[in-house]
This record gives C-alpha cells, structure tokens and sequence, in this order.
C-alpha cells in the first residue's frame, strides 16, 4: 500500500499547464462533419513528421548552438534570409525512402501521416507555381517529396495529411513572423505593417490548392498558429478545402473553426471530452531533426500516453524527425516498433475504442484549489490504470501491477465474464456486497501495459447514480 500510494502521490505532483478543466461547451451537432470525423475518431494514432532545410544544421548554425525546437532556428539565431536560403542547395537526401517511412508507420501502429509541405521557413517539399523556393526549383535533388510520399501511400492503403504553415512564412516579406528581415507584423494597436492579404493570395492559398489537387486524395490539413488569421482569411482557406477535396479534414489551428480541437503541444488534457480532439506531441524535445537531443521518450510513455488519450475521447499524433539524408532516427524507430507490437496484440483496445464511462481513474483536482505556474487548477494525475470500450466490453489496461484485489468501478450492467486480453486467460470475477473484484497473476503479463477485458450486460455502460 504504502509503495503504491508513494508512486501514487509521486505521479501526482505532476503540473498540467493548459489541460485545465475545459470549458468550452461542446459544438452544435454537424452530421458533414461527423461523417468526414469517422476515420479520425476510429484512427486514434497518426504519425508526424516535421521535415525540411532545418533538418540540415540540425540545432547548429555556423558552430553556434540554437535553443529550442530545431524547425524553428532561422527565428532563434535571427537568421536573414539570404543566409538560410542558400540551404536548398544543400538539402539532397539521397537516403529518402518513402517505403520504408510508410512500413514504418504501420509497424508501429499508426493509422495516418502528417507531413509538413511547408514550414515557418517559408520551404516547400513539393512542386510549386506559386513559389520557386521549394524542393524540385530549388535544390539538387530535384524532385518532389510529396509526391513520392503519397504515392507509397496510396500503394499501401495509408492515409496521408499535409501540415502547413498558413500564417508565419520567413521567408516572404509579407509573411508572418520574419520580424528580424521585414520588421514587425504589426504595431503597438495591431495594426498590419505588411501587406499580408498579398502573401496569403500569392502564396499560401495558392500552395494550398496546390496540395489538394495534384496529391491524391487528402486526409486532412492540418494548419498552425493562426497569426492575424481573421475569420474572412481563415475562411478563406476552409472554402479551399471543402471545394476541392470535401472530405478532408481541418485540424484546429487554423484560426476559423476546423472539424476537431488541437491542443496546445504535447498537451494532453485531464479530463475526457466528446469532441474530436488531437494531441500533437514530440518523440524528444524537439519537431525538426536535432543531432543533440536524444532524450527520447521511452516505449512505456508512448503506450501510456496513447491509451490515456484515447480513454479521454482523442487522438495521439506522434513526431519523428528525419535527419537531412531522409533517414528517420533508430531509436525513434524502434521505440515506435516496441509499441507497434503491442498494438497487434492488444490494439482492440484502441483503435475504434470508445472512451472511458468513468473518470475517477485520471486523477483529482486538488482539493485545496492549489494553482500551478499559470494560475491554472492542479489537477493530480493517476497514471495506474485507463478505461477504454466497445460495446458490451470494457478494457481496463494497466500500467503498473494493479493494487489486489482491484476493484471494477460501480456499473448497473451485469458483469459476465473476465479475461485478458493477450492471451484470453481467464481471469475471476468476485462480487461482494455489490463490489466485483479480480486479481491479477504477478508477475504482471506485460510489464509496459497489461489489458483485462470484462464483459458485460448490454452495449453501454449504465453507471450507479453517485
Ligand atoms: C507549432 C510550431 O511552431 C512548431 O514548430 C511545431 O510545428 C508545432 C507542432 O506547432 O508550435 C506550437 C503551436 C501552438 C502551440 C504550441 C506550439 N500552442 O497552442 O500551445
């Protein structure tokens, strides 16, 4: 007990910045929408992969060391774009094979890819009329990367989304976000300094046209922060989107209303939610490759956090990094693979897979209000033990050896019958005073997550009234 509780209180001192209790009421029913959401929902786990001329300093420019996230080291080191720009004459990955990304993604589990067609740098990995700055105008390796991608895609039944930087492009002096070449986007009052609407019109809708009419059919779009994105401009981009291609989803970070939320990065919230949401997360500390940091997360986290956002109702869209050849880092890889096995074992436990009918299992808000840096409400996590469902079943997945005997929430169905889930061993149901309970052999089967299924009377769940 007293270890338990320790590990208990230990995983609870954990400070959730911006998964405060959400609060935004949920949005009116779109059956549209809802329909184009069905392979999303049932999804659950994609992969990321940020891409482009960054990945060639990786996190170093010139012998000086950049801070921070690797895709973003033009803006930290303030670099002009004369200077950057020359990188496309280096970017020539030889190594890119999209098969094999593509094999990739599938032993490991994940269901969808998202690409970055084009970053905040303002450099595209496809053909563009709109802009010469882009893989096949503009470097050595002359040819294009999304294409390539999608077709080993399509060849291998993958869906495939581009990421696309809408708003920041540092490249272009009317882009958002180059304030150390073009000066501020905007004064004190907000008013636009740069001729922004021209950068949108020239650039990036175009490109974005680009992207859903010469790749194939697109999963989704998945735009980021929306600088200066009014209402009119992002719906600007959607009207794009639904005229071209009506099924193709967009993420929640285009500044007008997408078809899911996107949470902040790596944020995973604390509490369960109906609508479709999406956590974007690194595999390290960073999105681009960075040759310094291999502080990756480990096989346990990324099962953890998988199924922890999917008993909350969302989907899990993890990073990999390829380094400037076109090489996806070993220990990404098989630390992906490590989870991708068991997933074919135990995947009836995610994909598909309803969220938890309970709740108390993630944790408590502190009683005495306590608040974390932000201001915002700690919520004290419990990480033990997450619920997901499919009618008639509950899988309960355990990610340390659960406290004997364990206690089955308080539910009105009748429990049928228990076992687990890898191996359909039988596992005892014994009901007490209206309490069922079961025990776990130890050692616990499968040490990195451990899933019992227990059957019961009915499709849904018909919780006691507290
Ligand atoms: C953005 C990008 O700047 C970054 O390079 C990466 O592509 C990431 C997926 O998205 O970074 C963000 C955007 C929004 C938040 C945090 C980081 N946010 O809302 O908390």
């Amino acid at each position: 007990m007293r270890k338990a509780a320790l590990s208990g209180v230990m995983l609870c001192v954990l400070v959730l910045a911006g998964a405060a209790q959400s609060t935004t009421p949920p949005r009116p029913f779109d059956a549209a929408r809802e329909k184009r959401l069905e392979w999303f929902r049932d999804a659950k786990y994609g992969m990321f992969i940020h891409w482009g001329l960054y990945a060639i300093p990786a996190g170093e420019w010139k012998g000086q060391r950049s801070l921070g996230l690797g895709e973003w080291i033009m803006n930290r080191l303030k670099i002009p774009v004369r200077d950057y720009e020359p990188l496309a004459k280096q970017f020539n990955p030889t190594k890119f094979n999209p098969d094999e990304w593509v094999q990739l993604a599938q032993d490991a589990g994940m269901k969808y890819i998202v690409i970055t067609s084009k970053h905040h740098d303002g450099f595209a990995l496809f053909k563009s009329a709109a802009s010469p700055y882009n893989v096949v105008d503009a470097t050595p390796y002359k040819r294009d990367i999304l294409k390539q991608l999608a077709d080993a895609c399509a060849k291998r039944g993958m869906r495939l989304g581009f990421y696309y930087s809408q708003s920041q492009d540092w490249h272009e002096k009317d882009g958002a976000g180059n304030t150390w070449d073009f000066g501020p986007d905007q004064d004190a009052s907000g008013k636009e300094l740069k001729n922004y609407d021209a950068y949108l019109r020239g650039k990036a809708e175009p490109q974005v046209r680009e992207l859903l009419t010469n790749y194939g059919p697109v999963a989704l779009i998945w735009f980021d922060t929306p600088r200066m994105m009014t209402d009119l401009r992002g719906q600007r981009f959607a009207d794009i989107v639904r005229q071209t291609q009506p099924n193709t989803l967009i993420d929640g970070r285009l500044g007008t209303e997408g078809d899911y939320r996107s949470t902040g990065d790596n944020v995973i919230p604390a509490e369960a939610s109906t609508e479709a949401w999406e956590t974007p997360a690194t595999i390290n500390h960073t999105w681009g490759f960075r040759k310094d940091d291999i502080d990756w997360k480990r096989p346990g986290e990324i099962a953890f956090k998988l199924v922890d956002i999917v008993s909350k109702g969302g989907n899990y869209l993890l990073n990999v990094g390829p380094t400037a050849e076109g090489v996806i880092p070993q220990a990404s890889q098989e630390n992906l693979r490590t989870v991708g096995r068991w997933l074919k074992i135990n995947g009836e436990a995610v994909y598909g897979a309803g969220m938890s009918p309970f709740g108390d299992e993630f944790g408590e808000w502190t009683a005495k209000g306590a608040k974390d840096v932000r201001g915002q409400k700690l919520f004290l996590a419990n990480n033990e033990w997450r619920v997901t469902t499919r009618p008639g079943k509950l899988y309960i997945t355990f990610f340390a050896e659960p406290r004997a005997p364990f206690e089955i929430p308080a539910m009105k169905n009748k429990l049928l019958r228990a076992y687990r889930l890898a191996d359909h061993a039988p596992v005892d149901l014994k009901t007490e005073n209206g309490r069922t309970t079961f025990s776990l052999e130890r050692p616990i089967l499968d040490p990195m997550a451990t899933v019992v299924v227990v059957e019961f009377e009915g499709p849904k769940v018909e919780k006691q009234p507290d």
